[in-house]
């Protein structure tokens, strides 16, 4: 016989540290009568809560009986099975509730692992119901919600909580399922070609995806004296970076966090590439390098009116596989913008970090090659449209179902999708 789901968390909502309020959630079918025997109330408002508190949405002023002390604290009934605690913010007094809760059997969780407890996988029996059965992919989106820096990420990271991502998957589903029973209507070669043509699209998706909240980390590099410096002040709106008319100002790499088109950008300041005998700026110009290996994209700068520091020594050379703008700055110096050697070279913008000139050409090149040219790039995207594929876990499970079907293993790919991609049991 199947056993009763009694499971009962203590969930912490807030951050661990020092605040004016912290707030608990117990969740759980035993939660109400769990948490009365701990409970008083003062001599002038209610004497206990029972179910039909559960029902209001008035909150209940209470006191915590902590041994011989006990802690003012206010209840907010989801339902319940889901009461929150509202509390003083000291961590002592969050410990001693949580320890109190644990003690009467509850398990304490993180708000990470709580959310995904009170959902109700699509799979599994009925325990905590928050919104509804959530397949594995919407709640990776409900987990990475909070963490979404922007409002367009988060837009984005809530259509695939509310299945963009997943009416994409079960649309794979359903072709390869048609392929490999005899009453589909189509060939089943056509239709597994669609689904890999749907599957191919999903995983160009990723390099977008997984930016939703990790940054897009762009680096910025080139000659001395070129005004990278002043380039990245310009993009993030403040004096990030010293700069100034010395060559070999910047040592050090220096980040400034902005956001473009919705979307978040690490900006990385470099040390100016030059043959220097100076142990510090050398030090400056292999920390360059290193960090060149992590980026998504590098800006390399050079200046409209060349002069001798402004050259990239011979040396110097990029990584093939890391996507590069030209920048060509200072073009406010430039008397005749036609002599400009640069501006037939592809993938070159010319801007003056100085004036502001082409910075916006800039920001729409930078999204087209962050972007890998996707629709992503686009003005019109509609993201509640969007399907995108916004984990590891997901990119490496479809990659393995492709993957099969490349090897014309259809009949294993269904159940892959199904149990790795959507958390469902296979048929
Ligand atoms: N006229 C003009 N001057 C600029 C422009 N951008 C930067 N400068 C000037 O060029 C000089 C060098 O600028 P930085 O931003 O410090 O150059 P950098 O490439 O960071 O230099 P290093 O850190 O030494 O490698 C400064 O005097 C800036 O004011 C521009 O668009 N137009
Ligand atoms: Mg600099």
């Amino acid at each position: 016989m199947k056993q009763p789901d009694h499971r009962l968390f203590v969930i912490r909502l807030t951050p661990r540290g020092r605040s004016a309020i912290a707030s608990l959630l117990l969740a759980g079918r035993d939660a109400l009568a769990t948490l009365v025997p701990c409970l008083a109330f003062p001599s002038s408002g209610q004497t206990s809560v029972a179910q039909d508190d559960c029902a209001s949405d008035i909150p209940v002023f209470a006191y915590f009986l902590l041994g011989n002390s006990r802690e003012e604290i206010v209840l907010h009934f989801r339902r319940c099975d889901m009461i929150e605690l509202h509390c003083h913010g000291g961590d002592t007094v969050v410990n001693a509730i949580e320890t109190a809760l644990i003690k009467r059997g509850a398990v304490a969780q993180t708000w990470q692992g709580g959310l995904l407890e009170t959902q109700e996988p699509a799979s599994s029996p009925k325990h905590l119901t928050l919104c509804g059965p959530l397949d594995m992919i919407q709640r990776e989106a409900l987990q990475l919600l909070p963490l979404a820096e922007t409002e367009w990420t988060a837009q984005l990271l809530l259509a695939q909580y509310h299945g963009a991502l997943s009416r994409q998957i079960q649309h794979v589903l359903n072709l390869l399922d048609g392929a490999t029973t005899t009453t589909h209507d189509t060939s089943p070669d056509r239709a597994v070609q669609e689904a890999t043509g749907i599957l191919d699209s999903l995983l160009a998706t990723y390099e977008s995806g997984r930016h939703l909240t990790i940054p897009f980390r762009v680096e910025v590099i080139g000659p001395v004296n070129v005004g990278k410096s002043s380039l990245v002040n310009a993009l993030v709106g403040f004096n990030r970076s010293i700069t100034s008319q010395v060559a070999g100002t910047t040592r050090d790499t220096v980040s400034a966090k902005t956001v473009i088109a919705g979307w978040p950008i690490m900006l990385i300041d470099t040390a100016g590439i030059r043959e220097t005998l100076n142990p510090v700026e050398q030090e400056g110009i292999a920390r360059m390098k290193a960090v060149m290996a992590d980026s998504d994209l590098l800006l390399l700068v050079t200046e409209a009116c060349e002069t001798q520091t402004g050259q990239l020594p011979q040396t110097m050379t990029i990584p093939e596989t890391t996507p590069v703008v030209h920048v060509v700055n200072k073009i406010d110096l430039a008397e005749q913008q036609a002599s400009w050697h640069f501006r037939d070279l592809p993938d070159t913008v010319p801007v003056s970090a100085r004036t502001g000139a082409g910075l916006d050409q800039l920001t729409e090149m930078m999204m087209h090659k962050l972007h890998q040219s996707s629709d992503l790039a686009r003005d019109d995207v509609a993201p509640s449209q969007t399907a995108l594929v916004f984990t590891e876990r997901q990119y490496s499970q479809l990659t393995s179902v492709r993957q099969l079907l490349n090897r014309g293993e259809t009949a294993s790919a269904i159940p892959l999708l199904r149990r790795n991609c959507f958390g469902l049991t296979p048929k």
